[in-house]
């Protein structure tokens, strides 16, 4: 495989996806040698045809606001591939949105999904909206907006949504209203659903409790574990909510949280009742974490800085893309941090992520770590097609089963001569080898 080809014809077709790019080059780097193992692989085309989407589905969305006021969003479905199962991933709704950053998370997708070993593709989908100061009543009439659109290319069979930044329960919820209409079904057509109309158990916590299995499996191949130690923890959405919650049960002590305004710095600990504010705090819609240190006084809030330059034993960064840049990884590493573990998709960015490879620290990528949201979202679409609802436990033994058998790949795939284990480079090959060999089995398509 000739990487620098490759890219170089990618970054021709898509100038300007830089994301995009990223996301690409981290995974064919490491596929070099598997597939000169394999030249099956380059026989069939199967780089050339994985790398770029199915397709693309791109719409406007007019909406009007409480003032009368009418709005026009951008709104996108990314259908990337489906040799595993039905295209499977999330929306998100940020300004930030554009095709280069859903075109990461849905190349993303593909290979966390298989990972899961559940049967689904990767997709992902979003508009640029901006949920922040909205009213319920706006954020109502934007889903219905764009599930207008987004409701003729999805199914439970074909494409099956779910949220990301931006889009939680509420979203959910409007937007399977507006399907369930359009489509005069009520399928498994979503996953995050409310608990009484087709939700599971464990899903909203799902990612973060993922990310600190597989954590706590990483941990234990240097026989640490979470018990006693200082997390740091960026983020207060969702992800970041699970994570807390499941640190606090494994006896770690969680000293920040972030937010686009800054970090808290909380030494005594984000536990009990200070998690259930992080909720509400995201409820408000202003998406600011300041005011937790008005509610308790001991914390600190540091203005407009990332929380890594804190002392801790374990950082997970649970908030968005690149939010953890060469500087933030320096200090870190002179701080002692043992483990990096990434809640959110791709928050480091390239080069600390080498540095941390290269002074021998514990790095669990997001396809790997966070895959315990997808994987829950695929024990939703089981249930949903049963038309039955696992207890709890149940569904959190399988999200255990399925986050160690991800760390198994991992080890599998990744483990170097020299014992470290590259996990980057474990998922990639693990996640990418069972969608290429169902792509070889499906023929050129
Ligand atoms: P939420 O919307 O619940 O929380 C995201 C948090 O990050 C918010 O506080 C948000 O604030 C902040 N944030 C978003 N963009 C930026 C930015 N550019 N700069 C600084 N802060 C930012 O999202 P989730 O918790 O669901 O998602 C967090 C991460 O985890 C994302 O990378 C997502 O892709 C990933 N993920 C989510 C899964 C899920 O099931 N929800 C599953 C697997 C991964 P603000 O909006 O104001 O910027
Ligand atoms: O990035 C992700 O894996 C998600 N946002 C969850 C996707 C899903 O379909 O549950």
């Amino acid at each position: 495989m000739d990487v620098i080809n490759l890219m170089n014809s990618l970054e021709k077709r898509h100038p300007g996806e830089v994301e995009y790019h990223q996301a690409v080059r981290e995974v064919l780097e490491s596929l070099v040698e598997v597939y000169a193992e394999n030249p099956q692989f380059e026989a069939a085309g199967i780089i050339e045809r994985i790398i770029e989407p199915d397709r693309v589905l791109s719409f406007k969305i007019p909406w009007v606001d409480d003032e009368g006021k009418v709005h026009v969003n951008l709104g996108y479905r990314i259908q990337f591939n489906n040799a595993l199962g039905p295209y499977k991933g999330g929306l998100r709704f940020h300004p930030s949105v554009n095709l280069s950053i859903l075109k990461f998370l849905g190349f993303e997708q593909i290979f966390k999904n298989s990972l899961t070993t559940l049967p689904m593709g990767g997709g992902k989908g979003g508009s640029d909206f901006q949920p922040k100061g909205k009213s319920n009543a706006e954020i109502m009439r934007f889903c219905q907006a764009f599930m207008l659109e987004l409701w003729k290319i999805i199914g439970p069979e074909t494409d099956v949504p779910a949220g990301d930044i931006g889009v939680g329960g509420r979203e959910i919820g409007y937007l399977y209203g507006m399907y369930k209409k359009l489509a005069r079904e009520n399928s498994g057509i979503l996953t995050g659903k409310g608990l009484a109309w087709g939700g599971s158990l464990i899903r909203p916590e799902a990612t973060g409790f993922g990310a600190v299995y597989f954590a706590k499996e990483m941990l234990a191949t240097r026989k640490e574990q979470f018990k006693g130690k200082t997390v740091s923890v960026s983020g207060f959405g969702n992800v970041a909510w699970g994570a807390v919650k499941k640190l606090n049960e494994l006896g770690a002590k969680v000293v920040t949280l972030s937010g686009p305004d800054g970090y808290i710095y909380d030494k005594d600990g984000v536990s009990g009742e200070k998690i259930d504010f992080m909720l509400e705090l995201r409820a408000t819609n202003d998406d600011v974490v300041e005011p937790y240190v008005q509610e308790f006084p001991n914390a600190q809030f540091i203005h407009g800085k990332h929380p890594w330059e804190v002392k801790c034993d374990i950082a997970m960064p649970c908030a968005t893309q690149n939010e953890l840049n060469l500087e933030d990884a320096r200090s870190l590493i002179t701080n002692g941090t043992i483990c990096v573990c990434e809640g959110a998709n791709m928050p480091c960015i390239p080069e600390a992520i080498e540095l941390f490879q290269e002074k021998g620290l514990l790095f669990g990528p997001g396809k790997a770590a966070n895959a315990g949201g997808v994987a829950t979202s695929g024990l939703e679409m089981s249930q949903n097609a049963m038309k039955l609802q696992w207890p709890k436990d149940e569904v959190d033994d399988r999200l255990h089963h399925i986050m160690s058998s991800i760390h198994h790949s991992c080890v599998k795939y990744g483990k170097e001569q020299s014992g470290y284990i590259n996990y980057v480079k474990g998922a990639n090959i693990a996640g990418f080898l069972k969608v290429a060999n169902a792509m070889l089995d499906h023929g050129v398509i």
